[in-house]
């Protein structure tokens, strides 16, 4: 039987462009270095290959400085595929340029029409249900226009919140199996994850939370000793990946790929 919240056979990912120093951030800590991001993105693809799974590799959108941060323009599901409607308007235009990779995969891609707005980061898909964070980026009409599509498929959706000053849900907190969530405490804190057993980022590698579980392997951004230890320790098997220059632009290691 296969787990579909971490058990996948294909992924999509994006070259970053070479304008990436135009991509969106909260904070200027100074701008990423395309080479050093394209290693870290090699580095990233071979982990996915490596659990023998597919990896569709999209060519650079030098007009869409963010569109390596894949993960944001669909939610992909077993039954569909459902295309984003991004809460930043210069990344709008990137739904358009995934939509015909997703419809060569999937007989059923629907689409978040408006005029509510959700971005993939704030979605959480565990072993029993969807959660979505409310943010900066996605609102309480694109929450319900993604619920009516999802509970035909048999889901259960529950909208939680991204805390202040956090770009995506995600952000803070990644799925590691079925039941057992990596999360900051400050996420945790919320009670959003009631009944889930939760491993609580410690304190001061809070940038370690969003990583991936995919399929055998978790792969998460290195520099984080004391997280990697405690995945380590959980029986998971880690792989650390430089997260330096995606950093720079509030990205990490789910924002690099669609998993299905
Ligand atoms: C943005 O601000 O939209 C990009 N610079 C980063 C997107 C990161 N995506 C994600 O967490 N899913």
């Amino acid at each position: 039987m296969t787990e579909p919240s971490y058990e996948f056979t294909r992924a999509i990912t994006r070259r970053p462009a070479a304008t990436i120093a135009e991509g969106l951030r909260a904070e200027d800590t100074g701008n990423p270095n395309l080479d050093t991001m394209l290693a870290a993105h090699d580095a990233y693809v071979a982990a996915l290959k490596s659990t023998g799974a597919e990896v569709i590799e999209l060519a650079p959108l030098p007009a869409f400085p963010d569109a390596q941060f894949v993960e944001d323009t669909a939610l992909c599901l077993p039954k569909g595929a459902i295309l984003m409607r991004p809460g930043a308007p210069s990344r709008m235009g990137e739904v358009a340029e995934m939509a015909p990779t997703l419809r060569a995969c999937y007989d059923t891609v629907h689409e978040i029409t408006g005029p509510g707005h959700i971005e993939g980061g704030d979605i959480l898909v565990t072993g029993r249900e969807i959660l979505v964070g409310r943010s900066d980026r996605t609102d309480g009409a694109g929450v319900e226009e993604l619920e009516k599509i999802t509970s035909d498929w048999g889901y259960s959706l529950r909208e939680v919140f991204t805390p202040e000053g956090v770009l995506h849900f995600k952000t803070d907190c990644s799925l590691m199996d079925a039941e057992t969530i990596l999360a900051t405490r400050r996420l945790d804190a919320s009670g959003c994850f009631e009944g889930y057993r939760v491993l609580h980022v410690p304190e001061g590698e809070e940038a370690a939370a969003n990583a991936i579980r995919f399929n055998g392997l978790v792969l998460m951004a290195a520099g984080f000793p004391r997280t990697a230890e405690l995945l380590d320790r959980e029986g998971f098997e880690v792989v650390e990946i430089d997260n330096t220059d995606c950093a720079k632009l509030d990205g990490g290691m789910s924002c690099l790929s669609l998993r299905f």
